[in-house]
């Protein structure tokens, strides 16, 4: 197997030092949780100790995935990590301050993404756009580094691949990733258990809080959108996380190229948004524009309220996408 440069560069790095903090993105989904796990049993079949970190609660459906008790939920790195000549390795990340956390300012960091958003702010960057999942790119250092593909690996890498290709739909999946994903299921993963806790295992509250989604929707040409403030939170007993998807369903309708959700955020005047493209509109882009990120078909960003200024501010960002659609193609 030819080892591409980022992938040499990031070893040297996992060889060099003896200890690693790794961590993920705030608000962590399936290729976070995923990603930051398998990547610490490469780290520790090299001989490395590693702690791992994340600055926000695991959601509900990942409970299940192996290892899972050894994240350390804090805000602070330098609680659990406390010597700043540990080096950070950072996973899906434009910087330090997507992953919520203070006290990484100062340690080496090496980063490992596969947004369209990613910057080269590491000592070492490997940015891979193309790769269906930062998973992806966790497996290719795994077979790279020649460790032990485990069962536990294989069922963090495969939950993290299903749950950012949106179980293979995404324009990012490709032969490969069935590839990888036929690796992952004869190295342990059991992909019917997986789907099983991803998909069958929702908690009461997330359905009752999609029906109030779904009975605001809004349609405008190939425009859909919808919200729940923090009142309709409350009355479906829902958290956060139970908003997790609920864009899909909008993005779903026939003849919708672009979707918004929005969710209100407790006790302070701003909405979390979720943005779905089909394809023509670039959805990272627009994010960017607010301060956000993402892929070219799934973003997000954070907007100031009320409600119909934050959804007429996105949706005048995506009528102007659809009237002059990305020329840049997506990857097949
Ligand atoms: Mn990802």
């Amino acid at each position: 197997m030819k080892i591409e440069a980022p992938i040499t560069a990031v070893l040297e790095q996992f060889r060099s030092h003896p200890r690693f903090l790794i961590t993920s993105h705030a608000r962590p989904d399936g290729d976070a949780i995923g990603s930051v796990l398998a990547t610490a049993e490469i780290l520790e079949q090299m001989g490395r100790e590693c702690v791992v970190v994340l600055a926000d609660e695991i959601p509900l459906i990942y409970r299940t995935v192996p290892n899972i008790d050894r994240i350390r939920l804090t805000k602070d790195a330098r609680e659990v990590e406390p010597d700043l000549a540990t080096p950070a390795v950072l996973l899906e990340c434009d910087g330090i301050p997507r992953t919520g956390l203070a006290g990484l300012e100062g340690r080496k960091l090496i980063n490992i993404d596969h947004h369209a958003s990613g910057r080269t702010f590491g000592a070492v960057n490997w940015i891979d756009e193309n790769a269906c999942a930062v998973a992806a790119m966790v497996y290719k250092l795994a077979l790279a580094a020649g460790v032990k593909l485990t069962p536990s690996m294989a069922t963090c890498l495969y939950t993290a691949i299903i749950s950012d290709t949106g179980s293979f739909t995404y324009a990012t999946t490709t032969a490969d990733t069935f590839a990888l994903a036929h690796d992952l299921a004869a190295h342990g993963a059991d992909p019917s258990q997986i789907a099983r806790d991803l998909y069958f295992s929702n908690p009461e509250s997330k359905i009752r809080l999609l029906g109030t989604a779904l009975s605001n929707l809004q349609t405008e040409g190939a425009l859909a959108w919808s919200w729940v403030t923090t009142n309709d939170m409350d009355r479906a007993g829902a958290g956060a996380e139970d908003c997790e998807g609920v864009v899909n369903y909008l993005i779903s309708i026939e003849g919708v190229e672009s979707a918004v959700f929005l969710r209100e955020l407790p006790s302070v005047d701003q909405y979390r948004l979720s943005i779905r493209s089909k394809g023509k509109v670039d959805v990272a882009q627009i994010a960017e524009t607010f301060g956000g990120g993402g892929h070219r078909s799934a973003s997000g960003c954070t907007l100031d309220g009320p409600l119909d200024v934050a959804t007429e501010k996105v949706l005048q960002q995506l009528r102007t996408g659809l009237c002059s659609p990305c020329l840049v193609s997506l990857p097949k």
